[in-house]
């Protein structure tokens, strides 16, 4: 097929799903390049992709190579990705310069929702969402995942917001974005390594067809922007909030303490979690990925189905 934008390479197996009309999930690279540890990062985006072809649906690992948005990647990009310290974060205000540079970039959520929605992908499952930082108030510091999500029409499946963010006043942005908010199976807005966030679900949802049914709902009223689907960390892998709450407490006074802001805060404190908990938060971040994997490969067929 004619590739859907001039600046775009897509892998076959994602072009012939495309032209099929079948179902294809996002997946996005800053959670590599710069949200785990090598080679867990590596064997993760691995497993992640087997999932969704194992569900029935095609996976798209989206980042950007010598300056090309690439939409569905290699094992050796994969490894590059997770591997090589030159590889830049890149939201959606990196992307121009990054492409005009010819340089490898790692996407994040806005970033990858915006080259998914270039390519006509729907779908785009991820661990976290970037959102309102504690503090904002006076660093201004709101991820253009929020904007992005404002903007661009692409169901994002992840497990909700950590509590490094001020997960009250993202609620509250998602809201005035015209976002829905779809709590899967769950009447509590999660929190990424707990079911539980303290702020209950703006709406919930109970199958993969539901979520199908929100999305064509939104976009066939002439709504433009994202859905936000939360799906809880399983049970079984969960770390309860009362437990990591001190430890996110503490990674963000170290965080304070060094000075660190703008696009490196949630990397450093996404390691220093790491760090703190001997890797018990990787085990959960990995958990709950593969959770959003199999819900994501879920709704991308639902959605494929109704057209
Ligand atoms: N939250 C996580 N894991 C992640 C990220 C967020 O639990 O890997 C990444 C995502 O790529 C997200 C980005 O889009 O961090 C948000 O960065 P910022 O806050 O700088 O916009
Ligand atoms: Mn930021």
């Amino acid at each position: 097929m004619t590739a859907p934008h001039p600046l775009l390479t897509l892998t076959d197996e994602v072009a012939d799903a495309l032209r099929d009309g079948g179902p294809v999930v996002a997946l996005e690279s800053t959670i590599i390049s710069h949200g785990m540890p090598y080679p867990q990062n590596v064997a993760m985006a691995t497993e992640v992709e087997e999932i969704i072809r194992a569900s029935g649906a095609v996976p798209a690992t989206i980042a950007v190579l010598d300056g090309r948005p690439r939409i569905g990647l290699t094992a050796d990009d994969l490894e590059l990705l997770a591997s090589d310290e030159h590889v830049a974060k890149v939201s959606v205000r990196d992307l121009p310069f990054v492409v005009a540079r010819r340089a490898h970039g790692a996407t994040t959520v806005a970033a990858t929702m915006r080259l998914a929605a270039l390519a006509g992908i729907r779908v785009f499952v991820t661990g976290g969402l970037g959102g309102v930082h504690r503090g904002a108030q006076q660093s201004f510091d709101e991820s253009a995942d929020l904007t992005e999500l404002g903007s661009t029409d692409v169901a994002v499946i992840s497990a909700g917001v950590k509590s490094i963010l001020d997960i009250g006043l993202t609620l509250e942005r998602l809201e005035t974005l015209g976002v829905p908010v779809l709590a899967y199976g769950s009447d509590e807005f999660p929190s990424f390594y707990s079911r539980s966030s303290g702020h209950a679900a703006p709406m919930r949802v109970d199958s993969p067809a539901d979520v199908a049914a929100v999305m064509a709902a939104k976009w066939d009223l002439g709504i433009a922007g994202g859905v936000v689907v939360a799906n809880p960390i399983p049970e079984a892998d969960e770390i309860p909030a009362d437990e990591i709450g001190g430890i996110i407490e503490q990674a963000l006074a170290d965080m304070g303490a060094r000075g660190i802001h703008g696009k490196d805060a949630t990397p450093y404190l996404l390691g220093r979690i790491v760090e703190i908990t001997g890797g018990a938060s990787l085990t959960a971040n990995i958990a709950l990925v593969r959770a959003n994997a199999r819900l994501g490969a879920a709704v991308a067929q639902e959605y494929a189905a109704r057209s």
